[in-house]
C-alpha cells in the first residue's frame, strides 16, 4: 500500500504528514507492504511524483497525508472538490485562485476509504479524530482530487486523504491544539489496517464537522 506525506511549506521548518508516514515506510501492516513518499508541497510538481509512486507500487490502498494546522486531531476526509483556491504561494511560488484541479471532472469525488470504520476504531484506540467534509482548496485538496479522479475506474483500489494537525511545538506557537508525532503515526497504522481489513464501511451516524 502506498502512503503520501508532504514536504513543509509556509514557513514551516517540517511537516508532520511526512514525520509520521516516513517513520511506516518499510513495514508490513495486515500482510501489505507499506511504501511512504514525499510530494512536494507545489501544485504542479506534486502530481508527477504521485504518478510515479502509483506505477511503481500499484497498490491495493492508497492514503495521502498531509497538515491542516489548526485541527483538533485526525481528520479523515470525506470529499475532494475539483477547485484550487490557495491562500498562500506554494513552494514554487504558484498561488493559483479559483481554478478547477481538472477543466471538466467532476465537481466531486467521495474518498473511497472506510472513513466510519477508521473513526471507531481511532475512538477506540483513545485516538482524536474526526470526518471532515472538506480538505481545502490547496494542494492537498488537489492530489486528493486527482488521486480520485486517476482512480475512479479502479474499483479494487482505495484510496482517499487524512490531515494531521500541528505537532505540539507548532501548534504552541499558534495557541492551537497539536497532537505528538507518536500518536499520529499510531493513528496511521490504524487506519491504514482499517482500510485493508475492512469491507465496506462502517455505518454510523458521526456527527461530522466541516
Ligand atoms: N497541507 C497543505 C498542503 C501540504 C500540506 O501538508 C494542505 O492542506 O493543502
Amino acid at each position: 500500500m502506498l502512503l503520501t506525506g508532504f514536504e513543509p511549506f509556509g514557513g514551516e521548518v517540517l511537516n508532520p504528514s511526512w514525520q509520521a508516514v516516513r517513520a511506516l515506510d518499510g513495514s508490513v501492516i495486515a500482510g501489505h507492504h507499506v511504501t511512504a513518499v514525499e510530494l512536494p508541497t507545489e501544485f504542479d510538481a506534486s502530481l508527477p511524483v504521485l504518478w510515479h509512486a502509483l506505477r511503481a507500487t500499484e497498490p491495493r490502498v492508497v492514503i495521502a497525508v498531509g497538515l491542516a494546522g489548526g485541527r483538533a486531531g485526525i481528520s479523515l476526509e470525506r470529499l475532494a472538490i475539483n477547485l484550487i483556491d490557495a491562500r498562500i504561494p506554494d513552494n514554487a511560488g504558484a498561488q493559483p485562485v479559483d481554478v478547477p484541479v481538472l477543466r471538466g471532472g467532476a465537481a466531486a469525488f467521495f474518498s473511497t476509504l472506510p472513513v466510519k470504520a477508521s473513526l471507531l476504531a481511532l475512538q477506540e484506540a483513545g485516538i482524536a479524530a474526526h470526518i471532515s467534509q472538506t480538505a481545502g482548496t490547496y494542494v492537498c485538496n488537489q492530489v486528493f482530487y486527482a488521486l480520485m479522479h486517476a482512480l475512479r475506474r479502479r474499483r479494487n483500489t482505495r484510496a482517499g486523504f487524512v490531515h494531521v494537525p500541528w505537532l505540539p511545538e507548532q501548534a504552541e506557537h499558534h495557541g492551537a491544539p497539536g497532537m505528538p508525532l507518536a500518536e499520529m503515526q499510531r493513528a496511521l497504522g490504524i487506519i491504514v489496517r482499517t482500510a485493508l481489513t475492512t469491507r465496506g464501511d462502517a455505518r454510523v451516524a458521526a456527527g461530522a464537522e466541516s
